[in-house]
């Protein structure tokens, strides 16, 4: 009931106000029951100007995210056509984790407004407070599984890219897959693998962006940042989200085509510390060396005094020597 009203809005938008009473014979409701559904989307978030003589006019959609929103804005082909939002999850990515256990489809994005237990890498903590974007997307692409594992790089090229374009930022992935702005995380992914390995190739996604909240509500050991930090005011979270699964969906089809270099040279041209002096910390031992970039599998190469050695990102963090600053 609720998305036919905001149907019956949005194609009226250009006549203006819609009243109470075409929208109650329109959906067989009372005047009562259309009244009651406003509350609630203005509740919601949606900006809605009711005048007693002309009705319901929709002003403005909500910066949080909101399905009916986000299906205005997604133009995709398949990712998000499946979409789930909760208020709350443990995590996103193992609620879809399940649902690639029961057979989900390539493409299903579940969303959670708040996470109490989200993870990254090696189940450090990832936290998770209203106002962030956190989504997990199931991907079941026509990959080898040495290519299908370059689907965070992808994420990774896919985030920056939207971040970049949607907010004239300066962004940068810092090795593996961070992703930094003014030298501080603004969002993490977090790939794993879901079933079976030798039948079906199901990849989970993780993404998690420090969006609409201050930087201050999280950990104060940790060096994050958020868009409303930068920008100074709340971003709206159905575009981000539709902008970066279309990105994405990009990226999936050009590695299914076969160009991974393509890939490492997106990847490469935001990457932090590229041709730079960088320490690499790998089981309490630390070294030092240029980073000359990444292998076609991601791991990262370090030219130390004319030998190259790799490490891959399982068992690494990257350390720039010095700040890095844009040039
Ligand atoms: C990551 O791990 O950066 C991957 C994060 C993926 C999060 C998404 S949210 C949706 C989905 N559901 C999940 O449960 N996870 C995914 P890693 O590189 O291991 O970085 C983890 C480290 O980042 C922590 O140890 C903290 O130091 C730091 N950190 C934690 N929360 C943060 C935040 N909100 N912003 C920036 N840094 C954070």
């Amino acid at each position: 009931m609720r998305n036919k009203i905001l149907d019956i809005l949005k194609n009226q938008q250009r006549e203006e106000f819609v009243s109470g009473e075409s929208i109650s014979q329109a959906l067989s409701i009372t005047r009562a029951a259309v009244w009651k559904q406003i509350q609630g989307l203005k509740e919601a978030g949606y900006e809605i100007e009711g005048q007693t003589k002309k009705g319901y006019r929709l002003v403005k959609i909500p910066c949080a995210i909101d399905l009916w929103a986000l299906q205005q804005e997604l133009r995709t082909q398949a990712l998000g056509r499946q979409l789930f939002l909760f208020e709350e999850l443990p995590s996103t990515n193992d609620r879809i984790k399940d649902m690639a256990r029961q057979g989900g489809e390539h493409g299903t994005v579940v969303i959670a407004k708040r996470q109490t237990i989200g993870h990254g890498r090696m189940q450090r903590v990832w936290e998770s407070p209203d106002g962030g974007l956190w989504l997990s997307l199931l991907l079941k692409p026509r990959l080898s599984l040495g290519d299908a594992a370059k689907l965070t790089l992808s994420a990774g090229v896919a985030l920056a890219q939207t971040l970049q374009d949607l907010y004239r930022l300066e962004v940068r992935i810092k090795w593996p897959n961070d992703i930094v702005i003014q030298g501080r995380k603004i969002a993490g992914i977090l790939g794993e693998v879901a079933g079976e390995w030798n039948t079906v190739q199901t990849l989970i996604l993780g993404i998690g962006v420090n969006a609409n909240f201050s930087g201050q509500t999280l950990s104060p050991k940790i060096p994050a940042i958020t868009l409303q930090d930068i920008l100074g005011h709340e971003v709206n979270l159905n575009h981000l989200t539709a902008e970066l699964l279309f990105n994405l969906e990009k990226e999936v089809q050009s590695l299914e085509q076969g160009d991974v270099q393509g890939l490492i040279q997106r990847w490469t041209s935001f990457a932090v510390g590229i041709n730079r002096p960088v320490r690499i910390e790998k089981a309490g031992i630390s070294y030092g060396g240029i980073f000359k970039g990444i292998r076609d599998n991601g791991e990262l190469v370090l030219d130390q005094e004319g030998q190259e050695i790799t490490f891959s990102s399982g068992e690494v963090s990257l350390r720039a020597e010095e700040q890095y600053s844009p040039e």
